[in-house]
């Protein structure tokens, strides 16, 4: 078997079905091997940004490794923003560039030239820091070591995005018949039992005297694959619980327990009981500054927080913040649950903890919508949720259209998935083209805003090439309302490159370009389910006023629970029954 050819059966015997690339000289082999394997298929997009970002999207739709090939230079470092949102969020992918000859690059005497050839370029030093293996393949035998180690190690521990360089001439010598496997590296994981035994025994310490717990469902959880058995903990023993965004996805909403999503874009209900807690037990979520707000100090100040990763690095930048850790691969959690005392909540935290979500859950309301008597974004998203499927997949972006839709979407078995991490404008529309292209019975809905429309835009053509049934739902504000929201609290709303300098195109007009049917809608009583039917392409343009904000949002400085548009002290006192937060911050 020649090296395209072996790259091509070795892919398709560890699951991948679909290849995403656009295709040019240094990969041609590789491309044309996945065109004649069997169980392959190759689908074009327009941009490799947006091939990564389909591929990203696979894992997050079905749990199977979404793969990608691009040409050397250009190709390949056009896959770099797509491979960052699998890194930062722990999501598997493969992604094959092809590479020059290596005979060109050995003609130069080793001499360290800016680039050897044409289109030479460092992509594995460039991958590097985004992705969780990347090598450059010389010969037979490291072709066959690599490529199983790299999907060894993509889908095993803290997973994520690999990435295989491949010279033109290694792409074309023999390499033999028998593939190489990467579960014959699976032998050497270490058992678990201790690292089991130790998370059993901190967190009975830390449940054993709370009178007011609270769990934080973070997507490590369903990284892990456990997330059934911790929804069925919670609900067994009705204990109080909020997410982080990537973990929404990973249990059903309707959980009579569940407060919300915390963070400074969170459910206020979900982020005064986080703030009132006196312990907090964290499931696979890295806490980033969206969820704790740039102080940490502030976040559950009167908690012991136990804090339970598969990353020790992690766990390690919480040295300052007095958290206890626990190290544990979360697919180890059954086995924990199983183990440990339940928490119990005091009567009076229960009491709270009803208060705050009949206050708070699914309740948020656009006041700027309503005084301007225009469209609020949220009763938009309630009424698309209420007209799906239970199993729809539904995209978001990013900027104020992600924050619309990740605040009021309620989940009970749909996919719901953005790149949370790294958040690049322009994400929506290709994942949403990966996940129509590996469920092409599901219903895709993607959300996105009318900036970040313009990043992948190209890839219109991909959906009308593979008559793709997605319907693209433009939060249409004229403007990046979230840089706006951002300028009217720090910058005198000074709209400098977020209104002034930005424009549009004509959607009506482009549509028709891409042969979608096209919808502009003002009011919330004119979206119809027909806007959402299974097949067919569309684009929905949701007309909002530009100044349509982002409620509740925290500004800097403040504690989660203290958003703005601000609430009555008086009110904001009483919801912080059990921790005074007049005196704001509390030093550890
Ligand atoms: C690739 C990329 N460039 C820039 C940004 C910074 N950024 C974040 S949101 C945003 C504006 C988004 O505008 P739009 O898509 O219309 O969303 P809106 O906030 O208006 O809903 C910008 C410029 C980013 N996240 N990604
Ligand atoms: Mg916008």
């Amino acid at each position: 078997m020649k090296g395209a050819d072996y790259i091509a059966e070795t892919l398709s015997r560890h699951g991948v079905k679909d290849v995403f690339l656009i295709t040019g000289g240094a990969c041609a082999f590789m491309v044309d091997a996945i065109s004649r394997h069997p169980a392959m298929r190759y689908f074009c997009f327009q941009h490799e940004q947006a091939a990564a970002m389909a591929a990203d999207a696979i894992w997050r739709v079905d749990g199977s490794m979404g793969a990608t090939m691009a040409t050397s230079g250009p190709g390949a470092t056009n896959l770099l923003t797509g491979i960052a949102c699998s890194y930062f969020d722990s999501i598997p992918s493969i992604h094959i560039t092809g590479q020059v000859n290596l005979g060109e690059t050995k003609a130069y005497g080793g001499a360290k030239v800016r680039q050897a050839g044409f289109q030479e370029t460092k992509i594995v030093e460039m991958a590097r820091p985004i992705t969780k293996y990347a090598a450059q393949v010389h010969d037979a035998a490291s072709l066959r070591r690599e490529l199983a180690k790299a999907i060894y190690i993509a889908n095993s521990g803290r997973k994520g995005p690999v990435l295989i360089d491949v010279p033109m001439d290694v792409q074309q010598i023999d390499v033999g018949d028998t593939i190489e496997m990467a579960d014959a590296l699976q032998a050497q994981e270490p058992s678990a039992t201790e690292a089991v035994d130790k998370s059993i025994q901190q967190l009975e310490a830390v449940l054993k005297s709370a009178q007011r717990p609270l769990v934080l469902f973070g997507a490590g959880v369903g990284l892990a694959g456990t997330e059934k058995a911790l929804s069925e903990w919670l609900q067994r023993y009705d204990i109080p619980f909020v997410s982080s965004w990537n973990g929404l996805t990973y249990f059903d909403h309707d959980m009579p327990s569940y407060l919300g999503a915390i963070g400074v874009y969170g459910n206020r209900g979900a982020n005064f009981v986080l703030q009132n807690a006196d312990t907090l037990v964290v499931l696979g979520s890295r806490l980033d500054n969206r969820q704790r707000s740039g102080n940490s100090k502030n976040f559950a100040p009167a908690a012991k927080v136990l804090v339970i990763d598969i990353d020790a690095e992690e766990l390690r930048k919480y040295q300052s913040d007095g958290y206890a850790t626990s190290e544990l691969d979360l697919k180890h959690l059954a086995k924990v649950l199983e183990k440990v005392e339940p928490p119990r909540s005091s009567n009076a935290w229960r009491e709270y903890v009803g208060e705050m979500k009949a206050l708070f859950f699914g309740r948020d309301i656009s006041t700027t919508a309503d005084e301007h008597g225009t469209m609020s974004p949220y009763g938009a998203v309630q009424k698309i949720n209420g007209m799906i499927d239970r199993d729809a997949i539904v995209v978001a972006d990013c900027g104020a259209n992600l924050c619309w839709v990740y605040q009021i979407f309620h989940r009970t078995n749909q996919v719901l998935m953005t790149a949370g991490g790294h958040s690049p404008m322009g994400y929506s529309i290709p994942a949403a083209i990966g996940a129509a292209i590996r469920e092409p019975r599901r219903q895709v809905v993607c959300f996105i805003g009318d900036g970040g429309f313009q990043i992948n835009l190209q890839e219109l053509q991909t959906i009308r090439q593979y008559k793709l049934n997605i319907t693209i739902v433009v939060m249409n504000n004229h403007g990046y309302g979230i840089i706006k929201q951002f300028q009217d609290s720090y910058l005198g709303s000074r709209y400098e490159a977020s209104g002034n300098g930005y424009g549009m195109p004509d959607l009506a007009r482009l549509s028709q370009a891409y042969d979608l049917d096209y919808a502009s809608i003002d009011k919330v009583e004119d979206i119809d389910p027909k806007l959402f039917a299974k097949s067919g392409s569309r684009l929905i343009d949701l007309q909002l006023h530009p100044h349509t904000l982002i409620e509740p949002r925290l500004e800097m400085g403040r504690p989660i629970n203290d958003q703005s548009p601000y609430a009555d002290r008086a009110q904001f006192a009483s919801n912080n029954r059990f921790v005074p937060f007049e005196s704001i911050a509390r030093p550890r």
